[in-house]
């Protein structure tokens, strides 16, 4: 199987070579996902993501000519949209764009907050596809427009020929019925968006079409070459492969953001839930991803752009050592807040934030990195703790997927503010979910994700990619102070 796994930073194909006795994952193409900031309005680079998933897959297929299989998966939210011809209108934009500057609000207030959260299940994030939409409205590319697709459906599309909506990343829009998993046609009309633009949906498992006669060519397939839908949001494909056992376990997949919860098989749609921001995305096997939206690693990943470009010589395995050697918690900051969404001056952000709340302001590079993770883990605690009261779940046990799995100090400091042991890894659980989905479609693998997660469990550990940090002892009176210093009423 080939995995193509597009996140914010970068996109990987990876070859997942995979049987009922084990699972093996290589990287064969990596490459920047660079945005690009046009006229007032910032893009994704989507022809440069299709060329390079098409220099992935030969990669691939220059290793493995009997490949069986392709998924794709990326972030949420975004999409092309098309005309009649099937030709993309205009180009894709980043939802860390402003455009929806005050579109939730004017949403909210026409729908109504209760009434969008108990037909949708999701958070309300700037920038859901809804408020994408309506801030487009009238605009003469939406009025063109016959045909939506989200970022992995129209690589898919691009590849095959064939349209589909795959479900995971559908329910992201806001605009699916959370307890139907069919598009709100109620919501869509109340939005004044037009109907025409949401097409058949698909699940995970299902074919997607096979790759066209020039894209054989130009991969280097000799036969025919099928694209298998997945988990399209790669958070979906992730929480497929948390190796947890039983369902007592919390995740955050940690990477750019670090999204946090619980997986259930049916949504929480209650008012405390609807005010603690928490979304009921749709997961593999009809489960249910409640989980919160935590900024994550982004605020890292800006900040060391913006030191790099000053010419500040920043290497990230030294920054995280000096990070570790930084007095504990000596300043928190709220991650959440909106001003650190948009991309720009994170250090000085950070730096008004602080100064706003009282909290000492952190200097060079050490200190901010460790108010930025001693701030996550604050925020990890507080999601974890939140996802397991508001949906009557004990939590025994926090696993860490994602490159932030590859972080030891944020997994340490995660395991000391939860009072929980923290499982890191799989470091790639977004490529492995997205193959392991495939795998069983293919008929390789049988059962649920409690199977695909034992084979993980039973893989794994071997190739060392598994690591448990325990909570240090006598810690938990400075996180709790701390928690209340930032504010968390979750104690
Ligand atoms: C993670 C992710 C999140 C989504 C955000 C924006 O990569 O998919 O789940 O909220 O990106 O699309």
């Amino acid at each position: 199987m080939a995995a193509v796994d597009l996140g914010a930073g970068s996109g990987r194909v990876m070859l997942a070579e995979i049987a009922a006795d084990g699972v093996s994952l290589t990287e064969v193409h990596r490459f920047p996902n660079d945005p690009v900031r046009l006229l007032d309005t910032l893009h994704w680079d989507v022809l440069r993501l299709y060329a390079e998933t098409v220099r992935g897959l030969r990669a691939a297929l220059a290793r493995r000519p009997d490949l069986a299989s392709v998924g794709i998966d990326s972030w949420a939210v975004d999409y092309g949209l098309l005309d009649t011809t099937g030709a993309l209108l205009g180009n894709p934009v980043h939802y860390r764009d402003g455009r929806t500057e005050g579109v939730p609000e004017r949403v909210v207030a026409a729908l109504g907050a209760d009434r969008l959260y108990t037909t949708t299940g999701l958070q309300l994030l700037p920038f859901n596809t809804l408020f994408q939409l309506v801030a487009a409205t009238g605009t003469p590319i939406l009025d063109r427009a016959e045909r939506l697709l989200l970022i992995p459906d129209l690589l898919s599309y691009w590849l095959t020929g064939v349209a589909g909506t795959e479900v995971t990343n559908a329910s992201t829009t806001q605009l699916l019925d959370v307890r139907t998993r069919r598009w709100s046609t109620e919501l869509i009309s109340a939005a004044g968006l037009p109907e025409r633009l949401f097409g058949p949906l698909r699940q995970p498992g299902e074919p997607a079409g096979d790759l066209r006669a020039e894209v054989r060519e130009a991969v280097g397939a000799t036969g025919p070459l099928p694209v298998t839908a997945v988990g399209s949001h790669d958070t979906a494909s992730a929480v497929v492969a948390v190796p947890a056992e039983g369902d007592r376990f919390a995740y955050i997949s940690c990477g750019t953001w670090s999204l946090v919860g619980v997986e259930l098989p049916e949504p929480v749609l209650s008012a405390e839930s609807r005010e603690a921001n928490f979304t009921n995305e749709a997961g593999v096997d009809g489960t249910v991803r409640y989980l919160r939206n935590v900024m994550g690693l982004w605020l890292l990943q800006e900040s060391l752009r913006v030191w790099r470009s000053r010419g500040y010589d920043v290497e990230l395995p030294a920054l995280l050592a000096a990070a570790a050697r930084e007095p504990g918690l000596a300043a928190v900051v709220d991650p959440d807040d909106p001003v650190f969404l948009p991309p720009g001056d994170m250090p000085a952000r950070l730096a008004r934030a602080c100064a706003e709340r009282g909290e000492p302001v952190p200097d060079g590079p050490a200190a901010i990195t460790r108010c930025i993770l001693d701030s996550l883990a604050l925020a990890h605690r507080s999601a974890v703790r939140q996802a397991g009261r508001l949906a009557d779940r004990s939590v025994d046990v926090v696993h860490i997927v994602g490159g932030g799995a590859r972080n030891e100090l944020l997994c340490q400091l995660t395991a000391d503010a939860c009072g929980l042991p923290v499982v890191a890894g799989p470091v790639e659980a977004t490529a492995l979910g997205n193959a392991l989905v495939q795998a069983r479609a293919l008929g390789v693998l049988d059962g649920g994700l409690a199977e695909l997660r034992g084979l993980l469990r039973r893989t794994l550990p071997g190739s060392g990619s598994l690591r448990t940090y325990q909570p240090t002892p006598g810690v938990e009176i400075a996180w709790r102070d701390a928690a209340e210093r930032a504010g968390r009423r979750d104690g």
